[in-house]
């Protein structure tokens, strides 16, 4: 068993990787070429390639594949602490739900001890998980006022599993999500033409290059009582993604904005610079209420919640995957 979240066994810092400059034309493949993968990914892959084949010769169904949560940007090689976003991973979780109920197998691509599929409506409530239980005649049951909406969880969580639908693959830094986002897309690309790609995550724009990260925490002391960080900014990785990861790919990914009147310019930026399908748009403010779809053609469409559907607690992702399935199809048969 891996864990992302624990430093690497190596962490002595490695002052012959080069510092590169900012904002250059072929900086993802710099970054790749000058960064070191995760001592862990052959593991992962091994996991992917024999996911991968069976759905491509066994089950036939289509995969998709989902990333969620947010990244860490280490500032200490042995690191304790670390700059974080606020996503939980709701998104990809419930999202990743509706792909398997729609027929997908899905490859979850999250942040280690983010919200995961099933678990997600237990694990991070306010409740602890004990007190869905209580003792009868000497025994442990769920408590009826929960017993019936767990089971309907429970039968989905085991038919995932049955049908070997479901592969969670963790990441925690940055660094980490890039290279294993690489691998598992490489792979994907080699065995399934039509996969779909639904890039959730909340991905760092910026990181602090190795040649700069102490190896050791940093003392108080040691900037004077201050604590200044230089970041970079993270490579651009969906060009690379879109023309060569994974060219035969349908690719989705996401854009979060705080400021409503630029969502759409920045949705539309996007697909220009990338030349990928789609990109659903939200605001860190509704993005639990209201999505907008916009597409490589420039069009808009909005997905939203009724009161009546916010009301009954009901899911945007319920919504967001059949949309979304529907246009992965028609790009299938767009030939
Ligand atoms: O994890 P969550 O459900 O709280 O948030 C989801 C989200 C807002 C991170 C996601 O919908 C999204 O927009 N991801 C891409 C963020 C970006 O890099 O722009």
């Amino acid at each position: 068993m891996y864990h992302t979240s624990n430093p690497e066994p190596d962490t002595a810092i490695d002052r012959t990787v080069p510092e590169f400059p900012v904002a250059q034309l072929s900086d993802e493949d710099k970054y790749f070429n000058s960064y070191k993968p995760p001592s862990y990914l052959p593991r992962i892959e091994d996991e992917v390639r024999s996911f991968i084949e069976f759905h491509a010769t066994t089950s036939g169904k289509p995969i998709a594949l989902v990333t969620s949560g947010g990244t860490t940007v280490p500032l200490e090689n042995n690191t304790v602490r670390f700059i974080d976003n606020f996503s939980a991973g709701t998104r990809g979780a419930t999202s990743a739900e509706n792909f398997l109920e729609n027929g997908y197998a899905v490859i979850f691509l999250h942040r280690e001890f983010s919200l995961l599929p099933y678990s997600r409506h237990y694990s991070h409530t306010t409740n602890c998980f004990l007190d869905y239980m209580t003792e009868a005649n000497d025994k442990i049951e769920i408590k009826p006022n929960y017993a019936e909406k767990m089971l309907k969880v429970l039968r989905k969580y085991k038919d995932a599993k049955e049908s070997r639908s479901l592969l969670l693959i963790p990441f925690t830094t940055v660094n980490q999500y890039l290279f294993t986002l690489k691998s598992v897309s490489e792979l994907l690309h080699r065995v399934e033409s039509k996969a779909l790609f639904y890039l959730a995550a909340a991905v760092s724009d910026f990181f602090l290059p190795q040649s700069r990260t102490p190896q050791h925490k940093i003392q108080s002391q040691d900037g004077g009582g201050k604590l200044v960080v230089d970041l970079e900014q993270v490579p651009k990785f969906l060009s690379r993604l879109v023309e060569n990861w994974a060219p035969s790919a349908m690719i989705i990914s996401f854009k979060l904005e705080t400021d409503d009147s630029i969502l759409i310019k920045k949705a539309k930026t996007a697909l220009q610079r990338y030349q990928h399908q789609l990109v659903i748009g939200n605001l860190l403010q509704t993005r639990k209420k209201e999505v907008v779809f916009v597409n490589s053609k420039g069009e808009e469409k909005w997905i939203r919640l009724t009161p009546e559907q916010v009301e009954e607690n009901l899911e945007i992702e319920s919504l967001i995957i059949p949309e979304v399935v529907q246009v992965h199809n028609q790009w299938i048969n767009r030939k």
